[in-house]
Formats: structure tokens, sequence, C-alpha cells
């Protein structure tokens, strides 16, 4: 595995370059076009450009999280090929440029859905919260106003104000999508993009729906292993993979992490690590907070997660993922500097570890 940390670039990060570097272990990061839209063609110009910031700061580009997909080719309109045409567009571009790693999600309408971005822990520290009540009282229409004051005066990716703007649009767009639909749209795009991947061997990496089940109506695909199988099986090519996030999956706590690792073997492109603290498992109660990564801040348990990625050799980028808010850092929720670097100094610790009491066969 390689260890890498999340920068959504100079303009929009809090988080400097220069101090990614001083992570022990960090020489890659994950990174984007924070201001492109989704369907938009990225130049070779401002890839390269992206690419010369981040290796003058002495590390390279891993990754990219995210090329986001735009709505026609989810909900497969007439107009998707033209959209799809410009997704592989700059997939050639990317490739051009010597980078072999794409995230992604297919997700209806909203990416990863919280209900608090702030709320306080037993610590003081401040983290991303899901209660299902509180889900079930929001009017969908309203929940980027519910939530855009606790941004700390970020745009968090899969929030633009300028999409949340037309949420009764986006809405209206998926109201005849089911899964089944989502499905034959997901294949129909990777069918697509698979040449200029294989041309140029880029791994395309799902993100999981977050949390892994339906919200407000809207059909989510990426949530379990079977179907995670479903998708790789339809359109069979190694470079459709997945991005394992184990705080994303980990939601369904029915989801056996290490386990639907090890199934996943040789197609987990990019993985993110993080734990998450369950108060309450009712259904229609279900409560749960993003904790400190290490095991016992948390319900998972981190070892056995790392120990099934370094057991199916996995070799590509891993990330800490949404750390808490702690030291008095102001920052995006989840991506602040310092949580995020514990968290990769501990998961490192956890790979050494591993590593060695299974080469030296202790
Ligand atoms: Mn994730």
């Amino acid at each position: 595995m390689e260890m890498t940390l999340r920068w959504y670039g100079s303009k929009f990060d809090t988080v400097t370059l220069k101090q990614i570097r001083q992570i022990p272990g960090v020489k890659g990061v994950i990174t984007t076009l924070y201001d492109t839209q989704p369907g938009e063609v990225w130049s070779r110009e401002r890839i390269k450009a992206l690419k010369d910031e981040v290796e003058a700061a002495g590390m390279h580009i891993a990754g990219i999280e995210s090329v986001n997909i735009h709505d026609a080719i989810k909900v497969g309109s007439a107009d998707r090929d033209m959209y799809i045409n410009n997704y592989i567009e700059t997939l050639e571009n990317l490739g051009k440029e010597d980078i072999h790693l794409v995230c992604y999600n297919f997700m209806p309408v909203f990416d990863w859905t919280r209900t608090e971005l702030a709320r306080v822990r037993y610590d003081g520290s401040t983290v991303l919260a899901y209660n299902q009540e509180a889900i079930d009282k929001i009017n969908p229409e309203n929940m980027f106003d519910c939530l855009s004051k606790e941004m700390n005066g970020t745009v968090m990716p899969g929030w633009e104000p300028e999409r949340m703007a037309k949420i009764k649009e986006l809405f209206e767009m998926y109201k005849d999508i089911d899964a089944e639909k989502l499905f034959e749209n997901l294949k129909y795009f990777l069918e697509k993009i698979m040449p200029v991947c294989d041309k140029y061997d880029i791994n395309m990496a799902i993100h999981p729906d977050d949390p892994a089940w339906s919200v407000f109506g809207l059909p989510r695909i990426i949530i379990n292993e079977e179907n995670i199988h479903r998708m790789m099986t339809m359109v069979d090519n190694p470079h459709n993979g997945v991005t394992f996030c184990s705080g994303s999956y980990g939601t369904n706590l029915e989801n056996d992490l290490p386990h639907m690792i090890r199934s996943l073997k040789g197609r987990i492109h990019f993985a993110h690590v993080r734990n998450l603290q369950f108060n309450c498992t009712e259904p229609g109660k279900l409560d749960f907070e993003e904790a400190a990564h290490l095991s016992a801040d948390g319900t998972f348990d981190m070892y056995e997660i790392v120990k099934a990625l370094y057991e199916i050799g996995f070799t590509g980028p891993i990330r800490p993922d949404h750390g808490r808010m702690i030291w008095d850092e102001v920052a995006m929720p989840g991506y602040g500097l310092y949580d995020r670097a514990l968290g990769a100094a501990y998961i490192n610790g956890l790979w050494e570890a591993i590593e060695k009491s299974q080469t030296r066969g202790l």
C-alpha cells in the first residue's frame, strides 16, 4: 500500500502540500480539479499544472478523487453520450499525464449524507454524525441549508451550492430511476469507458454510497458485497474496481468489512480507512458518529481491516478518511490536517506491525 492524503487544491484546502509532506510516510496526494463541474472536460494543461504543483512540493499525484459523473449519465437521459465522451476525454488527458487511478461515485442527488457536521464528542473534538430520527424529519430540499452553516465557510464535495440550488430539478430527474435502472446506466457508462481505461491503464474505483442504504426514496446500489460483485461481473474488466471505504460500507453493520475486503481481492484499487462509533443500532433510531481512527475509539476493529488489506496483497493508495476536528483547527469538516495525520500514522503503524509479524513469522 501507499499512504496518501486527500487534498482539494491550494485554492480550496486549508491544508498545504508542505504540511502533508511532513506527515511520516506520505508522498502521494489524492486530488482533483475542485472547481470543475460534472460533465466538463479536464484539459491536459490544467492537469499538468496540478501535477507540477504537487511535484514541486516533493510529492506525486497518486490518484484523482473525484472525477464526478454528470446526472445525465446516472439517469440515462438522451444527452448522456455527450457527457460520456467528455468523461472519456478527461480520462485520456489524465492517462497522458501518467495518472492511473480515478475514484468516482454513482449516487443520485446527494453524495454522502450526514445530519451534523460538528457533533461534540466526549473529548471536545467535533465530528460528522448521522441520526436516523433527524433524517426522517428533514425535507431533503432543505438539507443543504441545514448543513451549510456548519461547513466553516468551505465548499464540501457533493454539496456544491450551484448543485444544491437546483435540488428540486434533480429530484424530478430521478423520479423514474430505481436500483435496476441505476445498475443499467452504470453498466452502459462502464462499457463505454473501459477501452480508454485499458489503453492508459486507468483503474476506475467506485466509491460506495454513504450511508449504505437508500435515503429520501432515492435508490443506492453500491452498498454491499452482493451488489459490488454484480457491478464487477456485469463489466468484467480488472480496471472496473472499487474504492474500499470502511466508513461508508461500515454504516451498515451487516457488512462484514474484513470479509468484503478478502472477497474483492485484485479489484480494490483504492482504500479509505476510518472508524465509526455506533451509539444506537435500533432501526429507525440509528445513530453513529465518526470516531478517531484508533479501534478503541469506535466500533470497528481497525487491525482486522488493515490485516485483510495486507493479506490480499493490496498495493494501491490508501488514505485516512474523515478526521475529527481537534486542537482548535478550522477546516472543512472531516478534512482538517491534525486528525487525518494521526490516522495516517496509526494505519502506518498497524501495517508495519502486521507486515513484520507475518514476514518474520512471529
Ligand atoms: Mn470514503
